[in-house]
């Protein structure tokens, strides 16, 4: 009776083992080339809002989102003092120094497919991206 009990459990634990090592699918699927919108960009009235949060640079860094769409960026601060808080986007020519605490919409020109728009802080050491797929 032991016997069984032992090889039972052995066999629970190379189950497990191999359930494990078959799950982590996930660390592949975050360096694929996926096209789907970031979580960070949302439809608003038929607008596209892509939010972004600055403070000590920019979160997130990089966003995917669609292109030829009427779309707004979203910067948010909270208490930043730091540069992140001087924005440039030199692609729209787009330079202005946010609240230490709000909410500033930017208005994007409709972006075309392939397109990567990049903005950074004053002294170009924080920087995000977003690029538009079609
Ligand atoms: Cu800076």
């Amino acid at each position: 009776m032991k016997k069984i009990i032992i090889s039972l459990g052995v066999v629970a634990v190379i189950i497990t083992a191999f359930i494990a090592l078959n799950k982590p699918n996930s660390k592949t699927t975050v360096y694929s080339d996926n096209s789907e919108p970031s979580s960070n960009v949302s439809l608003e009235n038929g607008q596209q809002i892509i939010t972004v949060d600055a403070k000590g640079g920019y979160t997130p860094r990089t966003t995917i989102a669609k292109a030829d769409t009427p779309t707004i960026l979203r910067v948010r601060t909270s208490g930043t003092f730091d540069c992140s808080s001087a924005l440039r986007i030199p692609a729209i020519k787009y330079s202005k120094n946010l609240p230490p605490t709000g909410t500033t919409d930017i208005e994007l020109p409709k972006q075309s497919a392939g397109t990567t728009l990049k903005a950074l802080c004053s002294m170009g050491m924080y920087n995000f991206s977003i690029q538009f797929k079609g």
